[in-house]
């Protein structure tokens, strides 16, 4: 067994914490955190703030005073993740680690994707590094839930999302639209669109809805907008095809659907048939998208829901009772792990622990 002090897990919990600014533009790769420790004191930070750029490692390095640089060879870094050991879009930090001389590593959880898994720690012992890795894992592991389930299972992670009534319905019946949820609720579903990298809904949700499919009530970047329409032809006037953010049409004609902005692309699902949801969802991986919020209809969440294809689930309970029929929401087959009030309306939140 590794001894970790609390001082250990004070320093990993502010990786924890630095690591969650990057939400929303980081993935498919993970949030991440550092920090660079001199005798008990903090002398660097850094996190992975977006895509393709500086992982955390580099920028605690980066953030370290000159006057504190000659410390780093007697310091400790603390990385919620293990350092990569692979050029990607960047060199790796097992490198930077050795070059600065960086005498001890501790590490939350392992990095699962390929080539690092276990190697970076490997790398880092074998140039001499003192490396401590499993310090707060459950907690580590969580936050590069979505990096796992991309790697492993290719496909994106899959966020559930829907509003229901006290008595479980979804929408009145006969295609109106109907608010269901309060205002703290929707501020809170606008940070899920800010931390996803694609929104997908159904073309029955498009034409009855029009939504406009973005992030306005959080801060932060509004996602591709993704909808599927297997059996109907959607207008080129509906809100998701315009604003600022691209669309992803996937339909199932023959035929291109023509008349659209700039901004929408059109993709042809005809050859999915049956397997239109994991066609999707390859599709989507395939254009390096993470994590998708699936925000209706009732259709497109059950098939989620039926193939397992989901990780984990928010529903929204009003306590509305103005709809008495209509649409059943969709049902989940696992008991609800944290449930809150928010505002007037309770939070349930599930997690799929079979698709983990
Ligand atoms: C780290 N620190 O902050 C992050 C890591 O294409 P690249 O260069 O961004 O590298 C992708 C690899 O780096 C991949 O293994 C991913 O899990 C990991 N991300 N690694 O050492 C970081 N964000
Ligand atoms: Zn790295």
């Amino acid at each position: 067994m590794i001894e970790f002090s609390q001082d250990d897990a004070l320093f990993m919990r502010r990786c924890f914490d630095l690591a969650r600014l990057g939400a929303g533009r980081v993935s498919p790769n993970p949030m991440v955190g550092a920090v660079l420790v001199y005798q008990g004191r903090i002398i660097g930070e850094g996190f992975h703030a977006a895509y393709g750029q500086a992982h955390a490692e580099v920028n605690a390095v980066a953030s370290v005073a000159p006057a504190d640089l000659p410390a780093l060879r007697e310091s400790t870094l603390y990385v919620s993740l293990e350092p990569c050991c692979v050029y990607g879009k960047t060199p790796p930090c097992t490198n930077l680690i050795l070059s600065r001389q960086i005498p001890k590593v501790v590490v939350s959880c392992i990095d699962p994707s390929p080539g690092v898994n276990g190697k970076g720690v490997e790398v880092l012992r074998a140039g001499g590094v003192e490396v401590r890795s499993g310090l707060l894992q459950k907690e580590g592991e969580e936050l590069i839930r979505a990096r796992r389930t991309f790697v492993q299972a290719k496909r994106p992670y899959v966020v559930l999302k829907w509003a229901e009534t006290q008595q479980g319905i979804m929408a009145p019946s006969g295609n109106v639209r109907y608010w269901i949820s309060g205002a703290y609720s929707r501020r809170l579903t606008h940070r899920l669109r800010m931390e996803a990298d694609a929104i997908l809904i159904g073309g029955g949700t498009a034409l009855t809805d029009d939504p406009e499919l973005n992030n306005r009530y959080y801060f932060g970047k509004s996602p591709l907008k993704v909808v599927i329409s297997p059996n109907t032809e959607l207008p080129p006037s509906l809100n998701l095809f315009h604003g600022e953010t691209p669309t992803l049409y996937m339909h199932s004609s023959k035929r291109t659907p023509g008349g659209f902005p700039p901004g929408v692309t059109c993709v042809s699902m005809e050859e999915a048939g049956d397997e239109l949801i994991p066609a999707v969802l390859a599709q989507l991986a395939a254009r390096n998208i993470g994590i998708v919020l699936a925000e209706g209809g009732g259709q497109i969440l059950n098939a989620f829901i039926r193939l397992g294809l989901w990780d984990e689930a928010w529903v929204f309970q009003s306590k509305t009772t103005f709809i008495r029929e209509g649409l059943p929401a969709p049902r989940i087959p696992v008991p609800c792990t944290r449930e809150e009030t928010l505002g007037g309306d309770r939070l349930l939140y599930y997690r799929n622990q079979v698709a983990q």
